[in-house]
């Protein structure tokens, strides 16, 4: 799917939710438009004993008058007919942060190194996205391994997404929030 018809993007085949729990770190970013998380961003995900997905978040924001926190988020997924397609209802631990519900789709990820995300917002009437927001997650806060680097670049060229991201610094900032 070259063509970025959203509807045409490939996702992760047998998707695995429990292989897939446990803590990102975000190396990288696509930012949607309007607010957003600006670095140091972590998610944890679980498995509910439903069988459901959730998951925290947490990132450092700029909130009125230059206030700089560290916000937590919560997200609740629903399942779709494709196991690697979820609906995320997400609210923030503070009053004043937005909440919203996204898509969330894994493209790509093999569980142990890097994981791929990705959410549209909004569709044009082509069929491709107007607003989207994606991460690129990792195990290790470091980074990614120089082999999972070429899957990620390729992926984000069929995510019509390639040029669009920026790396996400991992300073400590919400180690210990
Ligand atoms: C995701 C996966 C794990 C769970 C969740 C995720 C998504 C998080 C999102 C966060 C949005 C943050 C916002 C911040 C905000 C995908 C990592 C939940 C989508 C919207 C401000 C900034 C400035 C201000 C008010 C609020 O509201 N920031 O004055």
């Amino acid at each position: 799917a070259q063509d970025c018809v959203v509807d045409n993007i490939q996702v992760m085949k047998d998707f695995d939710r429990y292989r897939y729990a446990g803590t990102w770190y975000a190396v990288a970013k696509k930012d949607p438009s309007g607010l957003f998380l600006l670095d140091n961003i972590e998610a944890t995900f679980k498995i509910e004993d439903d069988g459901r997905m959730t998951a925290t978040a947490k990132g450092r924001v700029i909130i009125l008058n230059n206030w700089e926190l560290c916000a937590q988020m919560f997200g609740t997924f629903e399942d779709t007919e494709d196991p690697a397609k979820f609906k995320m209802k997400y609210w923030g631990a503070a009053a004043h942060l937005q909440n919203g519900y996204d898509d969330h789709w894994v493209i790509d990820t093999d569980y142990d190194n890097y994981a791929i995300h990705y959410s549209c917002r909004q569709t044009d009437v082509d069929g491709t996205c107007l607003d989207s927001y994606s991460f690129i997650f990792s195990r290790h806060p470091t980074g990614l391994r120089p082999e999972d680097q070429k899957i990620v670049t390729q992926k984000k060229q069929e995510l019509c997404l390639l040029g669009k991201y920026r790396r996400v610094a991992h300073t400590g900032y919400c180690d210990n929030s």
